[in-house]
């Protein structure tokens, strides 16, 4: 019988490697995460993996580490020997990393440089997926942002994701490793933080409709993103691994929206006409440099990896809302 194939997933407690865990189980693989120590349970996304409690199965096996922690990563290596790496674990808040732009330049940027050193010396055919970001592009210096579009990151936390880009593309140059940078657009699902504005907007629906809120405060409505499918990326990043070579790809949607068309598509389908009745813009949410537009092309991706979104804009709007309603015990109808 032939070996199941290993993963180790960091930020396997997050929205990504979540999902990751889930395709990547069901696909055969041995699943390994990493998992840093808090104060309070931060594996809600995986419980029901294990069924609710911190407990493996044959497939699925939990490392206490962490990104700033390199001894950690090495022990964790050694002890897997991983096929393939996803590495998704973060400080992913753009916005906080204007407050922490110190470790988030270490947790964001430097942990690819020691996961890649870590490989190299202990495992170096092992396979690495590096979640890079549109964010780099930033200030796009190009109409829709593309794999050749040059960087312009707007925050410690884009910055952070150059470095870890390059770094990427240099071990996969100098040493040969199979290192392949995703360049992912904005993708929101019921598992997105919710502190993202898609998620603020849902979770923030579903309470007023429950009676718990009256408000949803936000930033800058006239932002615009391309926001895809967490899962149908997922798809995608693993897609990027199977490839014969390495390579960098972006995973876009296509289309652009702000944050205000989000409001009002979120808005109609919770059944709310008024929705400007609810709405406050807070300065404190603006950001000291914005990221006005972004829009991908997936071109590339579509030709060599065979991958297209399916889910857009609107019916994500409509996943999102309607499982945050449920989570409040309301059921919308179609
Ligand atoms: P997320 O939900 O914020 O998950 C981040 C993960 O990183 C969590 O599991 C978190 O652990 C972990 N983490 C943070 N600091 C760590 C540390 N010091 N040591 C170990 N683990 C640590 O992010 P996401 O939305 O799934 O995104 C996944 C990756 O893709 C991130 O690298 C993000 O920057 C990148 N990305 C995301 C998007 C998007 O739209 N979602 C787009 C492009 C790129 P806790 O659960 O303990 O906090
Ligand atoms: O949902 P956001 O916080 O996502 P942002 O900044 O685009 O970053 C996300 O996507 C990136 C990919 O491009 C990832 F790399 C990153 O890790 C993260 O997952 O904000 C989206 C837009 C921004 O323009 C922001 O200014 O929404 C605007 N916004 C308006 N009001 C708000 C709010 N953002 C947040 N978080 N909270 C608000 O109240």
């Amino acid at each position: 019988m032939a070996q199941k194939k290993k993963a180790l997933i960091t930020g396997i407690t997050g929205q990504d490697g979540s999902y990751m865990a889930d395709f990547l189980l069901a696909k055969g693989y041995e699943v390994h995460g990493l998992v840093r120590r808090s104060s309070s349970f931060n594996t809600g996304r995986i419980d029901h993996l294990y069924g609710g409690t911190v407990q493996e199965t044959k497939d699925f096996f939990m490392h206490y580490g962490d990104l700033t922690d390199t001894n950690s990563l090495i022990h964790i290596i050694d002890k897997c020997r991983p096929d393939e790496v996803y590495h998704f674990g973060a400080q992913s808040h753009v916005r906080i990393s204007f407050d922490i732009p110190e470790s988030t330049a270490q947790i964001t940027g430097v942990s690819t440089l020691k996961l890649l050193e870590a490989l190299r010396i202990v495992s170096p055919k092992t396979k690495f997926y590096q979640a890079s970001s549109s964010e780099m592009f930033g200030k796009a210096r190009e109409i829709p942002q593309k794999e050749t579009t040059p960087f312009y990151p707007r925050s410690p936390y884009g910055i952070a994701k150059v470095f870890a880009y390059w770094t990427a593309v240099n071990y996969r140059e100098a040493y040969g490793m199979f290192a392949c940078n995703g360049i992912l657009f904005n993708h929101e699902s019921p598992r997105r933080g919710e502190n993202f504005v898609t998620r603020k907007i849902t979770t923030g629906i579903a309470k007023i409709l429950a009676g718990k809120q009256k408000k949803i405060y936000l930033g800058n409505l006239d932002a615009k993103r391309d926001w895809g499918y967490a899962p149908e990326y997922m798809d995608a990043a693993w897609r990027m691994l199977q490839q014969p070579e390495p390579d960098d790809y972006v995973i876009a949607t296509g289309e652009t929206h702000t944050v205000r068309e989000f409001v009002e598509e979120a808005f109609r389908v919770a059944g709310i006409a008024d929705w400007k009745n609810y709405i406050e813009v807070d300065p404190r949410y603006y950001r000291p440099a914005e990221v006005d537009v972004l829009i991908g092309d997936a071109t590339k991706a579509k030709q060599k990896l065979g991958w297209e979104p399916k889910v857009k804009f609107k019916e994500l709007a409509e996943i999102m809302v309607k499982a945050d309603c449920k989570k409040q015990g309301i059921e919308l109808k179609s």
